[in-house]
Parts: C-alpha cells; structure tokens; sequence
C-alpha cells in the first residue's frame, strides 16, 4: 500500500492529485465488540508507546486532515497509528524471543523497530562488483584483512574442475530422478516448469555432495589457504535448485541464526554458469561491521528494516562453475532472482577448524534436565557432556520446530542424531542431523 500511495502520488501530481494512506493499527471499532476479550482489547492498548485506546475518530480526523486544504503540500506519505506491529491486529504476543544469544556476539543494542518497514529483497539493484581476491591467497594476513574489512573473499576457478562437474552431476541427478526439475542428463540444466518444493534444501537424496567437494585434496589445500588451518565441514549444508521465477533467499546474517559461534567460514560455491539472468547471491559489501541489522520487534525470521543497509553496498557477480564465495557471518545477504530458462544449481556449506571444530554431528547417549552426554564420530571430538540452558538453541525435531529448555528432556532421546554447536562446556544449539 505504502509502494502503491508514492506511485499514485509520483503519477498524479501533476494533475493536482495527492495521494496519502493511513495505516490504523490496533483500533477498536463497534464491530470489535465482543468479538475480541476484554484483556486482549488491554494488550492491545498497552502495546502502543502512547497506551490509550485508539478508535475510528482517530482515523477520521486523519482523513479529514489529510483530504483537507491545510494538507495541500502533503502527498505520498502514510500516517501510522500508534503501533508497535505490524499486521499482527489479533495476534496478542508479550514476548519476543530473541533467537540465541545472539546479544552476546552483538555491537550495541540489537535492532528493535516494530513499525519498521521491512527489507524487500527483490527491490534490491546489486551495482557493484566483487573484487577477485586470488591474488591474496598466499598471503593470509592480507587475506583476513580483507575478509574484516569486506565481509567477503570472492574467487575466480580456483576450486578442483573435476570437484565442481561431479558436484554438478549429482545435483542435476537430484533435479531430475528427485524434483523433475529438468531432464536427466542435460548439462544445460533447462528447467521444466516444475517448481521446487519449499524446505528442500536440507533434504537427505543430497547427502555427500558437498562433503566429497571439500574433501578433494586441491580444495583442501585451497581451503587451509582461506582458513589459515586445516578445514572440517561443518555439518549444515543447503542445497539449492532454484528455478526460474521461484522465491529468492531474504536478505539475512547468517551468524544471527547460529549461535555465539563467529570461527567458521561460510561458502557459497556456484557449479553452473550463473550470469545475472540466472541469478546468484548480492552482499552487502563491508556492512558486517555494524553487528546484527534483524529486526527482533518482529516475527521471526525478524526481517531486516529497508533503511538499515547501505543501499550503495550491495554487489553481485557474474558466476562461473569453479568460483569461490566466502561470506562473512556478518554480512547482510539475499538471493537475485533467476528471469533465465535455466535452473539455478548451487550449494552453501561452511567449513572450521578441524583441530577444534564447534559444530558437529553427534549420537545422543544420555539426557538430564540440564546435561547432554553426546558421541561424536569426529575423533577430535569424541565423547563429551555438555550444559543446556535456557539459552540453548534446541530444534532436535526437525525444520521450523523450536523446543523450550523446559521441553528438552523429554523430547531428546539417546539415540538422536544431531548437529551440536559448542561454546566451551555449553551446548550452544542442538539441532536435528541434516544428512549434509
Ligand atoms: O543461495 C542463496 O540463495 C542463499 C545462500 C546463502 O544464504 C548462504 O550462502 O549463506
Ligand atoms: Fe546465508
């Protein structure tokens, strides 16, 4: 509506025409009248900064206002009621959980904005360019500099050709025998006009794709390179066959949504030509030094507000199989959209330190209210017992199903397999095993 007012008012000034909307809010009307309890009508008053009650007068008078003389000057804006919501009219929620600790890792106070205006991802014009960084390969120190300073480390065909065409093959494989997403066997990847269903990046028909890509021996020579140590997988991956005109990835922090943790190095490895057309991922170039731009006033995933993000900092590239993107946990990025013919074949994994990795995967042996005893196949893990606590992030049942500490314990049992991230002797997330 917003979008519409200032495109109507853009359009017909001109003709002496103003456009203005009004965005009520929380407003009680006859019509609410025993409809909604006498507390949910209280939180709603008290869920305004101000703390009355607003009624149909209140709009009206803005209406008069607004189609009055005295607002001859005033043309595509929107008035908003005293609101810390948005769209939520019945939705009464006291609390807003913040995901994690994400504080911890925080600069400053996170973002709080009820009434912000989210971030449209597809309303973003990636303008600028990455700089290649094969160069600073072998020199670490002005790697990481970079990494710092940028948020990124972008590469040009330095994975294995070998790693990337077999990598390649099984996802088209997966495309076609899985998802019909294309024919079996067209190295084109030409897309069919299936769609790909929502949440299938983590499904299991993947598992190994990536693992077998980041353990070939020239990708783990290059990978101790960007590391500046000896690489492990860490067991998230999400594979991506993204068709024509199908939804793109928000615009996200990836290290909001993992807790604590800061030491491992997100990739996003393209193994198709991605062109423009085809679409790939924007960054917003040095914006992870400002902490966290999600929004917690919001629902969760707490999209980021439209103005939080230098607008001049998004870039983009043009994608070749063999290209390596290295995105800091910090840095805001989204999907482009793919306008081509062809299916959008990536994936994105991370990697950490082998000597003492944080994340892994791990067979449940015992639970307590407060303890998990974990076995991990990773011999520099082990058998370890960790603390959970209130703040522990706990998904042990699968996509989108968040446990409370309370509920933990019954809903663990021995025998689960789980991704683990630690922080020291705490659990810091425990979450269903992925099959990555
Ligand atoms: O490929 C995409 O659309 C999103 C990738 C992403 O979020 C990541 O690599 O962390
Ligand atoms: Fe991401």
């Amino acid at each position: 509506m917003i979008h519409l007012t200032r495109e109507l008012a853009l359009a017909h000034g001109k003709d002496c025409i103003r456009a203005n909307a009004i965005a009520p809010g929380h407003i009680h009307t006859p019509l609410l009248d025993g409809l909604i309890p006498a507390e949910m009508r209280d939180a709603r008053r008290k869920a305004g900064p101000i703390g009355i009650e607003g009624d149909a007068w209140d709009i009206a008078h803005a209406a008069l206002f607004l189609a009055s003389d005295e607002a001859r000057f005033i043309t595509g804006t929107c008035i908003r009621f005293n609101r810390t919501r948005e769209a939520h009219h019945f939705s009464v929620k006291t609390t807003v959980r913040m995901p994690m600790n994400a504080s911890a890792t925080m600069e400053g106070m996170p973002i709080n904005r009820p009434d912000a205006v989210d971030l449209d991802t597809l309303s973003i014009v990636p303008r600028r360019e990455f700089e290649i960084c094969n160069d600073l390969l072998d020199d670490h120190a002005a790697l990481e500099a970079f990494y710092q300073e940028n948020g990124y480390l972008f590469f040009r065909g330095v994975l294995d050709p070998q790693s990337v065409k077999e990598a390649r093959n099984s996802m088209l494989a997966v495309a076609a025998d899985e998802f019909g997403l294309v024919e079996k066997g067209d190295p084109q990847a030409r897309w069919s006009g299936k769609a790909y269903p929502p949440q299938s990046e983590e499904k299991p028909c993947f598992s190994g794709i990536s693992k077998k890509l980041v353990e070939n021996p020239r990708n783990q020579d290059l990978l101790t390179k960007i590391l500046g140590e000896r690489p492990s997988m860490v067991p998230i991956v999400q594979y991506r066959l993204y068709p024509p005109n199908g939804p793109v990835t928000m615009v996200h922090q990836d290290g909001f949504y993992s807790p604590g943790i800061q030491d491992y190095k997100p990739l996003w490895i393209p193994l198709v030509p991605c062109p423009r057309e085809v679409g790939g991922l924007m960054i917003a170039i040095g914006q992870n030094k400002s902490g966290y731009f999600h929004n917690v006033g919001k629902e969760a995933p707490f999209p980021i507000p439209a103005d939080a993000i230098d607008p001049d900092s998004w870039a983009t590239m043009d994608y070749e199989p063999g290209d390596l993107l290295v995105v800091h946990p910090c840095t805001p990025h989204g999907g482009t959209p793919n306008t081509s013919d062809r299916l959008r074949v990536t994936f994105d994994t991370r990697v950490q330190s082998a000597r003492a990795p944080s994340t892994f995967e791990a067979v449940v042996e015992a639970v307590t209210p407060n303890r998990v005893t974990l076995n991990s196949p990773d011999a520099n893990v082990g058998t370890v017992t960790l603390a959970v606590d209130p703040q522990t992030f706990l998904r042990t049942r699968g996509p989108g199903v968040r446990e409370t500490f309370e509920e933990f314990a019954q809903v663990t049992e021995p025998g689960m397999r789980l991704v683990v991230v630690r922080e020291g002797d705490r659990a810091a997330m425990l979450r269903m095993g992925s099959r990555p």
